[in-house]
Formats: structure tokens, sequence, C-alpha cells
């Protein structure tokens, strides 16, 4: 049996704030763009419960956040700040875990079937992470305890701020049973519609439908989101996860049409990653791109070097060559970005070379 802990702080980048700024405490804070008094560009990044309650939330186009609560504390985001105390819980959340899997910024699978003997273990530890984290950096988190790291995800999601949910293996049926099919992921707007038609709204109908008519309506991971919805999980908790990635992106002033102008900016942040790279000493593998539109359609796209490199001439073809087949829609740009990742702090491949010469 394996006992895994799923790690999410609450509200992340506005609970760093409101620590540093006792003064807002209580006050809706919303970490994001400048609203310019509505009339600002770009996106919330997120926003603490009390703003919340306002209906503001993570990717909401500021002004409209703005409109929402005028009188909210609108802040630009510190990443340095975010990062170093992220740094931090991590390396606690690492000490008390047999695997550790970094996600993102703010979470975290911890693998600990090794040292709990069972789940109430596991909950004694849990209550022990929270408190070692309030008391080193004063922040509150939600913890999900289940026998995957599928339930242990939705269990952390499930009662937020400062939770801590257990669902053990026979508890598994009826946790998933009532939530919405959206909960799961890779469920977005678009397939919970669909499967609206199909009556199926919540997880526990899923687990009921025809496997082989979610495959003719879905394709391969129809098979995935009847697995999903019945709480099948193998994947391993796996330390592999590179945490370090450089990126820059940009959010046009006004949406943009001219294609000579984007290439110009890209080049802009292609220098800007290069420079980083160089200082970093880093040699990456993969270059991604982000483009959003007027209407906020998003797409993201990546490309992997067969090798890690720090040929800046690689990163911009890779760039331009995944960029180019979203310049040809009639719809004006309103952001685009670019990034490297898979890091290593040597270049492997011309190692290697070197050693046969
Ligand atoms: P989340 O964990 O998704 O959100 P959260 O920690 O702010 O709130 P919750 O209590 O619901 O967990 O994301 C972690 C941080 O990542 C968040 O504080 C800000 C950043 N972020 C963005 O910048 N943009 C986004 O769209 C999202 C979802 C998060
Ligand atoms: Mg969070």
């Amino acid at each position: 049996m394996r006992i895994i802990l799923h790690v999410d702080l609450d509200a992340f980048f506005a609970a760093v704030e409101e620590r540093e700024h006792p003064e807002y405490k209580g006050l809706p804070i919303v970490v994001g763009a400048d609203p310019k008094e509505g009339k600002g560009r770009g996106v919330v990044s997120t926003a603490n419960y009390e703003a919340r309650k306002y209906g503001i939330k993570s990717a909401m186009p500021i002004s409209k956040a703005y409109k929402l609560c005028p009188n909210a504390i609108f802040l630009r985001p510190n990443f340095e700040l975010y990062e170093k105390v992220s740094e931090n819980i991590m390396q606690i959340l690492r000490q008390h875990a047999d695997k550790f899997e970094q996600v993102s910024i703010d979470e975290a699978f911890l693998d600990v079937s090794k040292r709990c003997k069972n789940f109430e273990e596991a909950r004694q530890l849990a209550i022990l992470i929270k408190e070692k984290i309030f008391e080193v950096e004063g922040l509150t988190c939600s913890i999900g305890i289940g026998p995957n790291k599928l339930i242990a995800k939705l269990a952390s999601d499930y009662k937020k701020p400062d939770g801590l949910t257990v669902v053990e293996e026979e508890k598994v049926k009826g946790f998933l049973e009532p939530l919405p099919v959206e909960a799961l992921l890779g469920i977005g707007r678009k397939t919970a519609k669909v499967l609206q038609e199909m009556k199926i709204k919540t997880v526990g109908e899923l687990a009921k439908a025809d496997p082989t008519l979610l495959i003719s309506k879905f394709g391969k991971v129809g098979a995935y989101f009847y697995q999903m919805a019945h709480g099948i999980d193998e994947s391993e908790v796996t330390e592999e996860w590179e945490p370090k990635s450089i990126g820059r992106e940009i959010t046009f002033e006004k949406d943009v049409d001219d294609i000579k102008f984007v290439f110009q900016v890209l080049d802009e942040l292609i220098e800007e990653i290069y420079k980083e790279l160089l200082k970093q000493k880093y040699f990456f593998k993969i270059v991604s791109i982000k483009i959003r539109y007027e209407d906020f359609e998003t797409h993201t796209r990546a490309k992997t070097n067969p090798f890690s490199t720090q040929d800046v001439r690689l990163l911009r073809n890779f760039v331009y060559e995944l960029i180019l087949p979203f310049l040809q829609k009639e719809k004006k740009i309103r952001l685009i970005g670019a990034r490297v990742s898979g890091l290593n702090k040597v270049e492997k491949q011309r190692k290697l070379v070197e050693v046969f010469k």
C-alpha cells in the first residue's frame, strides 16, 4: 500500500504579501498586473481569500478584477521573494518524504509509504509539516493524503485554506462519487460540456459510463478519464522534476498585429533569456513558447533538443519555429513569451565528444 501526501500553499503569492505587510491583514489583496484604474492590461496572478469573495481569481484580466473590487490592494508580484520562500518550504517538505516531487512553485507530492505505517501516522506527519511551515515561514497550506497522487491532489483541493483531508483506500469511491467531473485533471469546460450532453456530471456518473463509448468520444484520453473516475493512478512520486526554468513574457500595452514588431520583441526576450543562461551557467534542452490572442485564447508549445546546449541561434530557431504557426491568424496578439527548461550545469553531449576525441 502506498501513502501519498499532496501539499499546496494557500493563496501563495498573496499570503506572502500579507505576511510582509501586516497592515493589509483582513483586506482583499490581488497580486498581478497594474490595474491602472481599470484600464490596465495583463492578468491576476492570485488573490487572497478575502478578494476571492468578490469573484476575483487567478488568470482573470486585471481590469475585470478592478471592476469587481476597486478597493482591493493591488500589488505587483515579487517573484524573487516567492521563489526564496518556496525553496525554504520545499526543503522542509523534502526532509519528511521517502520520495519527493515538486510540481510547481507552491505544490509538492511526498511519498511517505516507508516512514508511515498507516494513514493515521501520515495524518500526524501532515500536522507536523503544517506546524513547521507556519513556524518557519508564517504561511498556511492545505494537505491531502491518499493511496495515490490523483487522490492526494483532489484531497488537498477538497478543503482550503488550511485544510487537511485524509482519504483512505476504502473511502476513495465515496470521496470521488459526488465530485464534479471538472475536478479531474484534463477535464476542462469543453470536455465537461460534452460529458454533460452524455448525462455525466459527477465523477461517480463517469465511473459508471461505458468505457468504449468514452474512448469513441474522446480517443485515448477517454480511457484515462475512466481510470481516474475509478481512482486509479499508478504514477510514481519522482524526484526527477527539473525545478529550474528561465522564461520571459510580455503583455503588450496594446494588442499587436504587426508581425515585424512581434519578432523584434521576441528577439529581445530571447536575448534576455540568453543573458540569464550565461549568468547562471545553465545549458538547456527544452524550448517553449506562449502566445495569447486578444480574445484570451492561449497556446503553448515546446520542443526538446536531443542534447543540452547554450547555443543562442538554436534557441532563436526553435522559438521562431514554434511561434510561426500562431502568427498566421487574423487575431491580434496580446502576449508572447519564451522559456527554456530541462536545465543542466554541464553540456553533457560535448563532454562525451571530448572523451572520445
Ligand atoms: P495555486 O496554488 O493554483 O493558487 P494559490 O496558491 O494562489 O491559491 P490556492 O489557495 O487556491 O492554492 O498557484 C500558486 C501560485 O502560482 C499563485 O499564488 C500565483 C501563481 N499563479 C499565477 O501566477 N497564475 C495562475 O494562473 C495561477 C493558477 C497561479
Ligand atoms: Mg496554492
